[in-house]
């Protein structure tokens, strides 16, 4: 099929998935109509998922996490990332501390509240049925996105976190309500579905931070849908599926999300490359999180590789954009 076909097929896609939303939002149980869903569009809401005070919890936590209550926590891979100190915040509210940072990945690594987030009861019903009976997290990230902080251009999951049968799923716990103006979720509904993985290259558009951007795919922004919810909704997303934030517009305030990453526990994670000696087919990066059901490779053990780390807003420049991708490739 070309280009402009698919194209076409994705506008009609976008304007079903804009009309016809109701299997969307799973208030309540998930049925096989949620599922079928998932299945074409590639994305779900589950609202209500988390309760108020679990919400609060999280948003308490994370000015802990910003004020290096749980340690001091390194910049990432842009030089001049500033990390997490614990003496740096003295004397200043939580709303100032948690405004300099865009996003903190792997959370869970340095706090008990983030850990136990990823087996909330929603994950385990609702990756039950679109993943399957046995699932693992190898990732999260936590989004503090304070008004004026840029997005996350067009990208797709699996680039990151390359599964063997594609089941990478994001579970994107919204922590305030999430609205165009302050940069909630875009996707382009059904891009999963062909299974292909887009280029990636680095941009100097100043409304995304400093992870590249997929191109050569056969959408257009006009095939996009906003993702609006409120606080307390979960995101679930396909790893194929090509979605981006953009900007938070607003003049004060915050857009906090959590995003867990998730995987079926029967396929491998060949995440790093081999070392001397190691076969590619066997690669698997074990420093995962059980979720649900069984873990096939329990026999292996565990490892406790990924350390929580800042990362970069590209509001000071990304550097160098070649070493950056490049890097980014490499790791989370
Ligand atoms: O929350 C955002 O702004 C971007 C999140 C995202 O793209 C992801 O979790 O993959």
């Amino acid at each position: 099929m070309s280009s402009a076909a698919l194209a076409t097929e994705s506008n009609a896609t976008a304007t079903a998935v804009k009309s016809a939303p109701a299997q969307a939002f799973i208030r309540g149980a998930i049925t096989p109509a949620h599922v079928a869903f998932y299945k074409e569009y590639g994305f779900l809401v589950h609202e209500n998922a988390f309760d108020p005070d679990e919400i609060d919890e999280l948003n308490r936590d994370t000015a802990k996490i910003c004020r290096g209550e749980y340690g001091a926590v390194k910049g990432g891979w842009v030089a001049g990332t500033e990390g997490i100190d614990p003496a740096a915040s003295a004397g200043q509210s939580d709303d100032e501390v948690i405004k300099k940072f865009l996003c903190i990945h792997f959370p869970h690594k340095i706090s008990q509240t983030m850990l136990k987030s990823i087996t909330h009861r929603s994950f385990v019903h609702v990756l039950t049925n679109i993943i399957g009976p046995n699932v693992k997290c190898m990732q999260s990230m936590l989004f503090v996105k304070a008004a004026g902080k840029p997005g996350q251009a067009w990208h797709q999951d699996e680039f990151y976190i390359p599964t063997r049968d594609r089941s990478l799923t994001g579970g994107w716990i919204a922590m305030d309500d999430a609205t165009v103006e302050n940069g909630c979720l875009w996707v382009i509904p059904g891009s999963q579905k062909q299974g292909v993985l887009w280029p990636q290259h680095t941009h100097t558009d100043r409304r995304f931070d400093c992870a590249g951007e997929s191109f050569q795919f056969p959408y257009t922004d006009d095939d996009a849908v906003p993702v609006e919810v409120k606080r307390g909704s979960v995101v679930y997303f396909n790893g194929y599926l090509l979605h981006r934030s953009l900007p938070n517009l607003k003049k004060t305030g915050f857009r906090r999300a959590l995003v867990h990453h998730f995987m079926s526990a029967e396929s491998l994670l060949p995440w790093h490359p081999p070392k001397e000696g190691q076969h590619m087919g066997m690669m698997d990066v074990r420093d995962i999180v059980m979720v649900a059901g069984k873990d096939p490779y329990a026999y292996k053990g565990l490892e406790d590789i990924h350390k929580a780390h800042v990362r970069a807003t590209g509001e000071g420049g990304c550097g160098d954009p070649k070493k950056n991708l490049k890097k980014e490739e490499k790791k989370d």
